[in-house]
């Protein structure tokens, strides 16, 4: 590394040195549980949700409301953090190096909008481009994921218990596909090279591998990349591998994934130092060994393709 990225490491550790990191993490966590009674007290439906770029990308007036009351809070309480959220998104909104707070209001909003109980509300700080703090709440199982760089990932189950991710301290090696439970998304782009490459790589995960697929053992698409990512650090998801997602769906999930021991390598082969805005992301699940081995199987699945997006 130069000694120009050395000093920018030392910058952005001496800035995260003087954060008080446990009580953004609980300004946080009294954010996400505010969110969780609005979007219990919403009564969604399709008819009155609006589409955005298709008739599968939607967003409700909750989904507004939610960013609203997140980012009234946060910046009121830390006026000199800047804010990224999915609803006020500008195109071309770049991460800074400086502590921004990057918020998903409802991740899984199709989800929301049907009644299926696997939604969030997913919250992160970041510091030089970097999560350092994430905090994913589902308020209808009121299950609450969170974790501190550094300081280890935690789910708080409805009745109080807290759990140290992943659920099992000492997991099991990965050993090849063909022992994995996959997460696996379809986004809201139906057509085309990126839509292709999607099913035809999800068809080879599911196949036999006597006709040459990886003969996984099943997949799931949960609806929400935040709770994905949470599953995989969790220990209950092997994998989960999606392009086409945003920073937003996925940062708090990143650092609990992390703290659990797991990893994040680009959804796109040869990829091991993904960005969290390249809408490229593929979580692997703490292991003590076999993790680099079921990425590059993955990969290999892609046979020669790759995602393309635009930022
Ligand atoms: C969703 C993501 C999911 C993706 C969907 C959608 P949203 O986020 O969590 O991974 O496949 O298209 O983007 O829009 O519900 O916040």
């Amino acid at each position: 590394m130069s000694s120009l990225q050395d000093l920018d490491k030392a910058l952005v550790e001496c800035l995260i040195g003087e954060l008080n990191l446990v009580e953004i993490r609980d300004t946080l966590i009294s954010v996400a549980q505010a969110a969780g009674e609005m979007m219990l007290n919403a009564d969604p439906s399709v008819d009155t949700s609006e589409t955005k770029k298709n008739s599968s990308d939607r967003v409700t007036a909750t989904d507004k409301a939610v960013e609203a009351m997140v980012k009234a809070c946060l910046t009121t309480a830390y006026p000199d953090f800047e804010f990224l959220g999915e609803e006020s998104f500008k195109v071309g909104q770049k991460l800074s190096d400086a502590p921004t707070f990057v918020c998903d209001p409802i991740d899984g909003t199709l989800n929301f909008i049907h009644g299926f109980p696997n939604t969030a509300v997913s919250l992160a700080l970041t510091v030089g481009k970097k999560p350092v703090v994430g905090v994913v709440f589902n308020p209808f199982r009121r299950e609450l994921y969170t974790a501190i760089k550094g300081q280890g990932a935690f789910l708080q189950k409805p009745n109080g218990t807290v759990y140290r991710l992943p659920i099992r301290q000492n997991p099991d090696p990965l050993t090849g596909l063909n022992g994995c439970l996959v997460a696996v998304e379809w986004g809201s782009e139906r057509s085309g090279p990126n839509w292709d490459l999607r099913t035809n790589t999800t068809r080879k995960l599911m196949s036999a591998k006597s006709a040459g697929g990886a003969m996984c053992h099943s997949i799931r698409s949960s609806g929400s990349a935040a709770l994905d990512f949470c599953y995989v650090a969790a220990g209950q998801m092997d994998l989960f591998w999606e392009g086409g997602c945003w920073i937003w769906d996925i940062c708090a999930g990143w650092i609990i994934l992390e703290e659990a021991g797991g990893l994040v390598a680009s959804a796109n082969p040869g990829g091991w130092d993904p960005s969290l805005e390249g809408r490229l992301y593929l979580a692997v699940r703490g292991a003590p060994s076999g993790q680099k081995k079921v990425v590059e199987e993955l990969w290999s699945c892609m046979e020669g393709k790759e995602f393309v997006f635009a930022h």
